[in-house]
């Protein structure tokens, strides 16, 4: 078989999950709450078919068949999230052993299997007692995310050595303070700025302890999803309106992650709208000497904008979309089951927007993937017939492979995700998943990309 896409010599294969979505084991060994488990208590009807987080895909207990099934189809790399509030119950304080135990054999049965552990430590899931304190808000949450970060790296540093912060640390803000599909379901503009902010903080204070730390060959970096934003037309409002976009979803996380400050567009824009953040002595400081090593890049879809069509309403919230229209292009592609667009192309735009503009900074696709809703339909010969999402990632790993030959210095492709999850408020909405999962047996079974995958991460290439 000659391989037309080849990739470069120790590519990273595999995928990404998070343990919130996968972990199960909600209230078992002295687990501590997040945020999650009041809001699927207080309003169990916002999760699809009233599904919560409690059992997962019970990873907590079936480690060892899952990173076997990843051995088998190919994975040399698997990003999980470590739960703060597994581990640090109350956020602050007492350490739960049986958390220890949990993550260091999760990290020693995939080194076992020459699989490399990327540890995440924050992947959208605030401890409860924390969230009491006033979850990112709250300086004092920040300053125990720093801890809690500090804690990790000395249990785990030793056979990590690959680490990221924060998981789309722009999601909480939009979910959780802007557009309401995260708890604490707040709707105001400034406060989510604020959360940004602190997030930011508690990032470079992660990455400061990181570097005081010296662990030995590894490195701190973050995962944003980085959504290209496209204009409508040239017309120049169009050009502003995506510029706008641009500044507040992707240049708010990426400028200060790489460059060590924000943009001062958006110091502007912020100024102008009073919406500027409270900042403490030494926080530019910290921002500007604690740069990443590496970024994780989500993509999933682009973010086609317009200029504003109609005025706001002066007593609706402020939102960013007070800045700009959405626009739906005629004849886009669309996956429908999860209403987001597919434009493949959007990947190679990202890379080469990082290697123009940022220095050319080390990175990888940290998340990539299709949800589909009733994949059991497409079961044939007993197992699921994925095509469309091999053609969903092949797709995307050629334009990726364009910009590698562009001299993009990208190192891997992960896939979200290894096996159906649990998708928040989407539950089991939307399957994920290179490995089926039956709900009610815990049944894993591969999916026709599972084996796909394999052949791709075997060859280095298709
Ligand atoms: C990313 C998150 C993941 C995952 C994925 C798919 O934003 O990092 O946690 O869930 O999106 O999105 P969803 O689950 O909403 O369909």
């Amino acid at each position: 078989m000659s391989i037309k896409y080849k990739f470069p010599k120790n590519f990273w294969w595999g995928s990404a999950a998070s343990a919130t979505q996968m972990e199960g084991a909600g209230r078992e060994d002295d687990k501590g709450l997040s945020i999650w488990d009041l809001w699927y208590e207080k309003e169990p009807n916002r999760f699809f078919q009233g599904i919560s987080s409690e059992v997962a895909s019970d990873f907590y207990h079936r480690y060892k068949e899952d990173i076997k099934l990843m051995k088998e189809i190919g994975h040399n790399s698997f990003r999980f999230s470590i739960s703060w509030s597994r581990l640090i119950p109350d956020g602050t304080g007492r350490i739960n052993e049986k958390a220890v135990e949990f993550y260091n054999n999760v990290i020693n049965e995939l080194i076992k299997n020459n699989i490399e552990p990327f540890v995440t430590l924050y992947h959208f899931d605030m401890p409860l007692e924390m969230q009491y304190k006033g979850g990112w808000e709250s300086r004092e949450v920040v300053d125990a995310y720093g801890e809690y970060a500090k804690t990790c790296f000395k249990l785990f540093g030793d056979r990590v050595k690959v680490w990221i912060t924060h998981n789309e640390p722009i999601v909480p803000v939009e979910g959780g303070y802007l557009h309401d599909f995260h708890y604490p379901n707040i709707v105001d503009f400034k406060r989510g700025i604020q959360v940004g902010f602190n997030t930011m903080v508690s990032h470079c204070k992660a990455v400061k302890e990181f570097k005081s730390l010296n662990i030995q060959n590894g490195k701190i970096g973050v995962v944003l999803n980085l959504t290209p934003s496209y204009p409508r037309s040239s017309n120049i409002a169009d050009l502003e309106a995506a510029n706008i976009a641009d500044l507040i979803y992707n240049r708010s996380f990426l400028e200060p992650v790489v460059k060590g400050e924000y943009p001062k567009e958006l110091i502007q824009l912020f100024k102008e709208n009073d919406l500027l953040p409270c900042v403490e002595n030494g926080d530019k400081e910290l921002i500007k000497n604690n740069l990443v090593d590496f970024l994780g890049v989500n993509y999933y879809m682009p973010r086609r904008v317009k200029a504003k069509e109609n005025m706001p309403n002066p007593n609706a919230p402020m939102m960013p979309e007070t800045f700009f229209d959405n626009y739906e292009m005629p004849g886009r592609k669309m996956n429908v089951y999860r209403g987001w667009e597919i434009y493949e192309k959007g990947i190679y735009d990202i890379m080469i927007n990082l290697k123009n503009n940022y220095g050319n900074i080390e990175c990888y696709v940290s998340e990539n993937g299709m949800g589909v809703e009733n994949e059991e339909r497409f079961i044939k010969d007993g197992i699921i017939d994925d095509s469309y999402r091999i053609d969903f990632v092949k797709e995307h790993l050629k334009w990726l492979h364009k910009s590698i030959q562009e001299g993009c210095n990208v190192k891997g492709y992960h896939m979200w995700t290894f096996i159906d999850s649990w998708s928040w408020s989407n539950a089991y909405k939307n399957r994920y998943g290179f490995v089926q999962l039956d709900l009610k047996t815990q049944k894993r079974t591969l999916k026709k990309s599972a084996y796909w995958i394999k052949e791709v991460s075997k060859n280095n290439g298709f």
